[in-house]
């Protein structure tokens, strides 16, 4: 029975969608995920390098001190993003690399890798869109207080106009902040991420702030002459009521604003959908200071959207002070995480952000989709990976039915570019199209990777439904 409970994934055997031919094609990465060289060169510590130190926080004690050790192999991880056939790509800089301590003096041997990483990008026709920050905070801000604090949102906004005023000249897009839900989420509320604190319904200040960040980076990076398009990415989950009641219904209101609309609203509408003291009763809500909604709605050019998959929620039990339940979601195929897979959720939640937010809506583009699977390595030397071109061929398709009806979405960025250090999962997740033997470092292109030059060197025309390269 448990194929019927459990379905398979396959690519579809229909002509694959023709996307347009200034579609941005991309993969995405994060600094702290594939980088390592964590103390070298000036780099200061990062809070990610503390938490991966605390014992039973990392799967099997693992750290990303070493990664995919991206720091020293930059450039024959170009030369394989460039065989590839991308023409953008999606990092994040370590902010404890540039500047150690999260504030000035910043350090040079680490503004001069990113130099490189860009130059190395532009020389082989690659578009960099950087990410200001992955979750890796100076440790430095975060003995301080962290993003509990205004001084985090205003350091932030420093180091976004240092690189601004450095890397302006070369960088096609910036993406303030990554996923600032599952940061303040994980990070501050449940204390499964870095910095591993539990402040539980407390963490509306950081919430706040990071919205503040958002916004004041986003004015720093202006000031600092920039004039390439600015944005910001969020995980914007779908949420789904278990039943059509009112229960349900309210549970899914709920987790929806808490995941999507608190994040979304205060930047394109100026509107905060929340009141903290009923969403977050116990937080100190005195750190919103008049004038911090206008600067938070600093127009954006670009919203980022990462999709892995729907939620489904019911209505909470009695004394659950979160007002929804979490439910599986059953019948559908499962990642190598277990995450449900249904690439539908995704044409719905782009067509329903375009109906949500209308023309306060910037163009989309998908900074993060892709899969985690159980990979290995055939004896014949290949990394047969069927599962994962069916799942990005199954949401392309999503995007592309989105992108029918109107929704204009400019690119794609399959997460990830190689397999690399998956946060409290260590390395047992791999996303990558690329595989990475973290014994040895070698990195071996997995079937996906030859399936997805067909898709982006072709622009998608060339894609023969249902077979690989
Ligand atoms: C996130 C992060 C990535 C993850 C990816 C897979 O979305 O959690 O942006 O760093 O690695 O999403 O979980």
């Amino acid at each position: 029975m448990d194929d019927i409970a459990t379905p398979t994934l396959t690519a579809s055997t229909d002509p694959f969608p023709e996307f347009p031919s200034d579609f941005r094609w991309g993969t995405a990465t994060a600094a702290y995920q594939i980088e390592g060289a964590w103390n070298e060169d000036g780099k200061g510590p990062s809070s990610w390098d503390t938490f991966v130190r605390q014992p039973g926080k990392i799967a099997g004690a693992q750290t990303g001190d070493i990664a995919c050790d991206h720091y020293h192999r930059w450039e024959s991880d170009l030369d394989l993003m460039a065989n590839l056939g991308v023409n953008a790509y999606r990092f994040s800089v370590a902010w404890s690399r540039v500047l150690p301590t999260g504030s000035a003096p910043h350090n040079d041997a680490g503004l001069a890798f990113y130099d490189r990483l860009i130059d190395g990008m532009l020389a082989r026709g690659i578009d960099p869109y950087v990410t200001l920050h992955h979750w890796d905070l100076p440790q430095a801000l975060e003995d301080r207080g962290g993003w509990q604090t205004r001084e985090t949102a205003e350091r932030f906004a420093d180091y976004a106009a240092l690189m601004g005023e450095r890397l302006g000249d070369r960088v096609s897009s910036w993406i303030t902040l990554n996923e600032p839900f599952v940061l303040a989420t994980f990070g501050y509320s449940f204390g499964t991420h870095a910095p591993g604190r539990t402040l539980f319904l407390s963490v509306y200040p950081v919430v706040h702030h990071l919205l503040l960040g958002h916004g004041l980076a986003v004015q720093a990076l202006r000031a600092a002459g920039v004039t390439a398009p600015i944005g910001i990415t969020n995980n914007l989950t779908p949420v789904w009521a278990l039943t059509d009641s009112d229960g349900d219904r309210a549970a899914a209101e709920r987790l929806d604003t808490l995941y999507n609309r608190q994040w979304l609203e205060p930047i394109l509408l100026g509107t905060q959908p929340i009141d903290p003291e009923v969403a977050y009763p116990g937080s100190d809500t005195s750190c919103v200071q008049p004038g911090d909604a206008e600067i938070i709605a600093t127009p954006i050019d670009f919203l980022g959207v990462n999709f892995y998959n729907p939620q489904q929620v019911k209505a909470p039990g009695e004394g659950n002070p979160m007002g929804f339940e979490l439910v599986d979601i059953t019948g559908v195929p499962r990642t190598g995480f277990d995450w449900p897979v249904v690439p539908s959720a995704l044409t719905d939640r782009l067509v329903s952000l375009r109906d949500s937010y209308g023309d306060q809506l910037p163009p989309l583009y998908i900074t993060e989709n892709g899969t985690s699977v159980a990979d290995h390595v055939d004896s014949d030397g290949r990394v047969r990976d069927p599962f994962r071109w069916a799942y990005l061929d199954r949401h392309l398709r999503a995007i592309a039915d989105a992108m029918e009806v109107g929704v204009d979405v400019r690119g794609y960025f399959c997460w990830s570019f190689m397999d690399n250090f998956e946060w409290a999962e260590g390395y047992d997740q791999r996303f990558g199209l690329v595989y990475v033997d973290f014994d040895t470092q070698q990195r071996i292109p997995k079937d996906s990777f030859r399936w997805y030059r067909q898709v982006v060197t072709g622009n998608a025309a060339g894609i023969v439904p249902g077979v690989q390269a």
